[in-house]
């Protein structure tokens, strides 16, 4: 057999996986993944079987109900979706390599035109485009708020950028601050993040940013989420980025309830469904979307509302290249739908664009693994080391500058360096060392041996840098904050180079999310909140506020989606 199909259709025939002989009868493939899991057993059941030790395929990070059929195609060669990020080449059964090609959201016109015309299939009140954190929690906030909601998703998982986030969610005046006697203040969030964005941010925007943060923490704390560990992001005057207990990862966490939320409260959520079209009347204003079902093909539903909430487009480094060509060849931090097509559907829907020139890289990401290495790391205490065994900058400054200081180092790369202590920090470096990207040694002798770099210089760098900790002054690059001192064995390094990260503009919003056109005002019925639109973030976006930005934009256009759909 060439691939499942044949393979299965030995055993019996199409029944063997469809309900009937026209195949898939809806997008998430429901049916044929009941019957992948009715005869294997569930993901967890599978993963339950695999070897301890081995980086399982099955005990992804994933988010949501994960479907067979994200990796498993039963008439096309199967793909792993987890080498979209990582190259493990597991050896899966009739499995093809990873590739895709970006096709634009309007190459199809023709057929688009005649789906159109055929008229809408059903109706809702809400459409949200994007699964990612603030697509989530505009469904829950849709639903709180009366609405019917559909909610749809082009990747055949769930989660976007979000569920990938790791070393937190910013907010300030919050009761885990208030409990670990962290002073904080909105408005010292509001200053911090305009001085990150180099003053670029719209105010307004940051204000609402900012002064909704703790109400987001509770909320997502009312849902179950626990957001009780605080820890320091680079920009930040203090300690504001909250994650799980134990410094687990925050997007998976923020994510999956999310998810469950929206599941619970009842929205219609869809995957393999890509939106390729706004459809709007005559006046401008937004009546349906035209969706592209990976299985069931085109067809329109008919809303009164849309909220766009597509994240950004790092992924696609042509598109990124167009607008900062420094950045051209680059890897990316980004999960793989993060192409900016839903940028497209809005622009050609009429919606304005600002800030599209301001691209981040991240500073540390981990070539190896094709993971980026969380922020948290070098907030815990972690330091930065070049070839020749030496710090180079201060390891909390802001990413633009982390990322050119990193590149200005011999080999455009540097180490990250720590010791056990920051690893009992934070449980999300299990999961480097999972990856097998860490290199570990007994002594600093025995980790630099390790790292080809010179031992001498990098025991004098953690005495420097030791005594800077015990006296809190850091006189070489004025790090401002110093945690801990590195004298705990085992030491450990990973080696890190900057990758395209945040997309920080995109879609222009006012303080209600509401859509600006391109003529200057707003598109009826149009909202859009995360990392699809622009002005939040400024030039440049601090580590932790996208979190907040998504949880609290994507709340604000949910509940202002459901009361426009009320009164139209
Ligand atoms: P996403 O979560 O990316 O979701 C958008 C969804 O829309 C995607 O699932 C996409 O497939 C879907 N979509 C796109 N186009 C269409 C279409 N046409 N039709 C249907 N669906 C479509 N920020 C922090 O504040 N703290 C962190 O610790 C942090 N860590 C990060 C770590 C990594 C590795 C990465 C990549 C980012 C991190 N960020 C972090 C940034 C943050 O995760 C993102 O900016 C944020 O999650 C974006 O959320 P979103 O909902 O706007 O978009
Ligand atoms: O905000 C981010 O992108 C972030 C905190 C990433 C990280 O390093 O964890």
């Amino acid at each position: 057999p060439e691939n499942l199909a044949d393979f299965h259709g030995e055993m019996g025939s199409c029944d063997t996986c469809h309900a009937t002989k026209k195949g898939p009868t809806d997008d998430n493939l429901s049916y044929e993944n009941a019957q992948c899991t009715s005869c294997h057993g569930s993901l967890e059941e599978v993963a339950e079987g695999e070897r301890e030790g081995i980086v399982s395929p099955h005990q992804s990070h994933l988010i949501g109900d994960i479907s067979c059929t994200s990796c498993h195609a039963g008439h096309e060669k199967s793909v792993t979706y987890c080498d979209s990020c990582h190259s493990f080449e597991y050896q899966m059964p009739f499995a093809g390599k990873w590739q895709r090609e970006f096709v634009p959201v309007n190459a199809d016109k023709a057929a688009q035109d005649k789906a159109i015309a055929k008229g809408a299939k059903e109706t809702t009140d809400v459409v949200i485009i994007g699964s990612g954190g603030a697509g989530l929690a505009a469904a829950v906030s849709a639903r709180n708020n009366g609405a019917k909601v559909i909610l749809l998703e082009k990747e055949p998982v769930a989660g976007g950028n979000t569920k990938l986030a790791a070393g937190g969610m910013n907010a300030a005046e919050t009761k885990a601050q208030a409990k670990l006697n962290i002073e904080d203040k909105k408005q010292i969030m509001i200053d911090d993040t305009m001085k990150g964005g180099r003053d670029l941010n719209d105010p307004e925007l940051v204000k609402v940013l900012a002064n909704n943060s703790s109400d987001s923490i509770d909320w997502l704390t009312a849902l179950g989420a626990d957001l009780t560990d605080v820890g320091r992001m680079g920009g930040a005057s203090v300690n504001r980025s909250h994650r799980p207990t134990g410094g687990a990862g925050v997007g998976a966490h923020v994510a999956q309830v999310l998810w469950d939320a929206a599941v619970n409260k009842g929205a219609d959520i869809r995957l393999n469904s890509r939106v390729v079209r706004i459809v709007e009347d005559a006046t401008g204003k937004v009546t349906g979307v035209l969706v592209k079902g990976a299985y069931t093909g085109y067809y329109l539903i008919n809303t009164d509302a849309v909220v766009i909430a597509t994240g950004g487009f790092a992924k696609n480094n042509e598109r990124v290249a167009q607008y900062d060509p420094k950045l051209k060849g680059f890897k990316a931090t980004n999960h793989a739908g993060a192409t900016g097509d839903g940028l497209d559907v809005a622009e050609l829907a009429g919606a304005a664009t600002k800030d599209l020139q301001y691209v981040q890289a991240h500073p540390t990401y981990s070539p190896v693994g094709g993971v980026m290495v969380t922020e948290a790391v070098r907030g815990n205490g972690a330091i930065l080391v070049n070839r020749d065994g030496k710090r180079f900058v201060n390891e909390i400054t802001t990413r633009d500058k982390a990322s050119a200081a990193i590149l200005a180092q011999k080999g455009e790369s540097a180490y990250l360096v720590f010791d056990d202590s920051v690893r009992k920090s934070l449980s999300k470096i299990e999961g480097y060392i999972h990856l097998h990207i860490v290199n570990e040694g007994k002594t600093l002798d025995e980790l630099a041996t390790k790292l080809n770099m010179p031992a001498a210089a990098l025991t004098k760098t953690l005495a420097d840098y030791n005594g800077m900790v015990s006296t809190g002054k850091d006189t070489q690059f004025e790090r401002p904050d110093l945690p801990r001192e590195l004298v705990s064995a085992p030491y450990y390094a990973i080696e890190v180079a900057p990758a395209v990260h945040h997309t920080m503009g995109g879609v222009a919003i006012d303080t209600k999310t509401e859509v600006k056109g391109k003529s200057g005002k707003n598109i009826p019925g149009m909202f859009a909140a995360g990392e699809i639109t622009g002005g939040v973030h400024g030039a440049n976006r601090l580590g932790g506020n996208a979190i907040s930005d998504i949880v609290t934009f994507g709340r604000i256009a949910g509940e202002q989606a459901a009361k426009y759909a009320k009164e139209h």
